[in-house]
């Protein structure tokens, strides 16, 4: 019976389910018993004007006269073709051997990923980007990738935004037919901050291909190629671009960082094409890549390995520009940029600028800047109704060269940092890093490894341990589980292994483990967990992207899927709605599915009654509506 509604139903029929089944056809699954959406939405709605929003309680708010961001118009009728085509009609290995081939500097743009991961805690929301989705695929077809996925945004999106990373992917995939999509992906730690079994990794990436990812850019967190094996292949058998990436840390030309000099970047590069990378990605996360090593290290990967390049860096010290332009004119053949508004800092550098700074030259992109103002221009629209998220920091800092810390982390440690009651040591925190990474053998910091030196560094500064106390055989120390875990071997091998004494010392005697964890982790049975997690709920079938993202985030996805049926298709209210509820006398549209447009207008907010309950009075669609929500204030 239910194939025979779900076949008659109207929605199948105009063939336009492409939103989650579950949402748009709630009948079928007797959700009408319960609540239909446009009520679910407006008793959020109705909960967030009355008690507010956790997540933006107490901080910055938005200028009360800023206007919903209108996206810039369409520049052109048509969709020029761009790199999607070349993907679709001629393989990876065809967009690799084009890429290779260009004059001019290719771009990817990272706003939608990246660039508000590194500036507003990765709190953008979907509907921010759809929008603007069409600009970028009628104006800017030149762009080599949009960065739009993957990273923390994941996690994030499920966790704070209550919505869902595959719809968000495949509204991004359909509004840009010309462009080809890209994700950031932790190898076998897929999308999250430990390792999964084999046959997770290969599913997660399967589905993120299905679902609509062109380039994967995948990299391992020690930079253990071993551990990067299975993603990269999973990337290859689906028919999709592999790039794989070498995490740069330290300074090439430094002698005393002899462990990551220019042979040991050049071997790595020969070992991710030996293991089928279609594209070398050069990922410089901290922002630690200074010109005068990027002219020498990308000349040497380009000789040496034969792949075409594409550089990644964060604009932390305020220097990133000039290095872009030492990796262009070392003949780099991609570069990651953010939009201006969305850029400098602990995000990318400008892509304007870049645009602007390469135009008449050998290396000319061939982007309109015309274009990229109008879109910059929507971004800085966009980007002030986050201002909640803003990390504050106003200016570039040298004092990365010390710590090394990812563009993602450091505000974000500087937050926890407050948070502990550490704010005014934070030097001593930024110093304790470094040494925390000396202790550890200097290794690649970026997510997970990252997350564990800051949790030591953290634990170090709040108990008031120095490396000399922590590495005193005689003195007890209670180390973070993540640092456990890194020394267990679960995070897989450093260059070098760990050093044996800290090793020793945080393993109290237990064996360390050398293979790579995947090897020994049993497959899932997928079939099992779903039945499990269906059982967990009424009414709710999952599908295979809800079933790879429980399996990445068991708990932060049935949250997710709890608060779902509660509140509803919660992403198509517009963003200040969302953080902010709405005032009296304002009036919203909320489409809930292609063409049914919800309009939502708040009359008042009543009373709030003895059992304290708060009455809030609509109109929907010109019907009055009253919903009553609990008064937590
Ligand atoms: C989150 O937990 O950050 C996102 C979920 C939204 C929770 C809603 S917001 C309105 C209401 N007030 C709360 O404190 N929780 C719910
Ligand atoms: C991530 O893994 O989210 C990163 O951005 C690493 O740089
Ligand atoms: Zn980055």
């Amino acid at each position: 019976a239910f194939v025979e509604n779900l076949l008659k139903h109207p929605t199948f029929l105009k063939n336009e389910y492409h939103t989650k089944f579950i949402d748009q056809t709630p009948e079928l699954f007797q959700f009408a018993k319960r609540r239909d959406r446009a009520t679910r939405l407006l008793t959020y709605i109705a909960d967030v004007t009355v008690n507010g929003h956790p997540e933006t309680e107490g901080r910055t708010r938005p200028p009360a006269e800023l206007k919903t961001p209108r996206p810039p118009e369409n520049r052109r009728e048509a969709y020029v073709p761009g790199t999607r085509q070349i993907l679709d009609e001629f393989g990876p290995q065809a967009v690799a051997d084009w890429l290779a081939d260009q004059k001019q500097l290719l771009l990817t743009d990272t706003t939608m990923r990246d660039g508000h991961q590194s500036l507003l805690a990765t709190r953008m929301r979907s509907i921010d980007m759809i929008r603007v989705a069409p600009a970028y695929a009628h104006n800017l077809s030149q762009l080599f990738s949009v960065e739009c996925w993957g990273g923390a945004t994941f996690d994030v999106a499920y966790r704070f935004l209550q919505e869902c990373p595959w719809q968000r992917l495949r509204d991004l995939r359909a509004a840009m037919p010309n462009l080809m999509t890209q994700m950031l992906l932790r190898g076998s730690n897929g999308v999250g901050y430990t390792n999964y079994p084999d046959n997770v990794v290969r599913g997660f990436v399967k589905q993120a291909a299905e679902t609509g990812v062109d380039v994967f850019r995948v990299f391992d967190s020690l930079n253990w190629v071993e551990n990067m094996r299975v993603a990269m292949g999973a990337v290859i058998d689906n028919g999709k671009v592999c790039e794989g990436a070498i995490c740069y840390t330290g300074d090439i030309l430094d002698p005393d960082r002899a462990k990551y000099d220019l042979k040991y970047y050049v071997e790595m590069g020969k070992a991710l094409r030996d293991a089928g990378a279609h594209i070398l990605g050069l990922k410089d996360m901290a922002g630690l890549l200074k010109p005068a090593s990027a002219s020498i290290l990308i000349k040497a990967l380009k000789d040496e390995v034969g792949l075409p390049i594409h550089f990644h860096t964060h604009d932390t010290s305020g220097i990133s520009g000039a290095t872009i332009l030492a990796a262009a004119e070392a003949g780099v053949d991609a570069v990651d940029a953010a939009m201006d508004a969305f850029s400098g800092g602990t995000s990318q550098p400008c892509l304007g600028s870049i645009v602007e700074a390469l135009r008449n030259t050998e290396r000319e992109t061939g982007i309109e800047i015309e274009a990229v103002r109008e879109i910059s221009d929507y971004w800085g629209q966009v980007r002030g109704q986050y201002a909640a998220f803003e990390s504050g920091m106003q200016v570039p800092a040298s004092e990365v060269y010390l710590h090394e810390m990812p563009g993602g982390q450091f505000t974000n440690l500087k937050a926890q940092a407050r948070s502990l009651g550490l704010e005014e040591r934070w030097p001593e925190v930024a110093k304790t890093y470094a040494d925390v990474n000396q202790m550890f053998g200097d290794i690649v910091k970026v997510t997970p490894s990252s997350k564990v030196v800051g949790d030591m560094a953290l634990m170090m500064v709040s108990q008031g341990l120095t490396r000399a106390d922590v590495e005193d055989p005689e003195k007890d120390v209670a180390f973070p589980d993540s640092v456990i875990d890194m020394m267990r071997g679960n995070l897989g091998q450093p260059p070098g292994g760990f050093p044996p004494a800290i090793q020793k010392k945080v393993l109290k005697g237990e064996d360390p483990k050398l293979e790579r964890p995947g090897k020994n982790l049993p497959p899932v049975d997928f079939e099992a967990v779903r039945a499990e997690v269906e059982s967990q709920f009424e009414d709710v079938k999952l599908d295979d992207e809800d079933l790879n993202g429980y399996l990445m985030y068991p708990k932060v996805f049935t949250d997710y899927a709890a608060r779902h049926l509660q509140y509803g298709p919660v992403r198509t209210l517009p963003t200040r709605t969302f953080f902010y509820g709405m005032e009296p006398g304002e009036e919203i549209t909320a489409e809930i599915d292609p063409g049914k447009t919800l309009e939502i207008r708040l009359q008042a907010v009543g009373e709030t009654t003895e059992d304290g309950e708060a009455k809030v009075f609509f109109e929907l669609n010109g019907q009055p509506r009253v919903i009553r929500v609990p008064n937590r204030k």
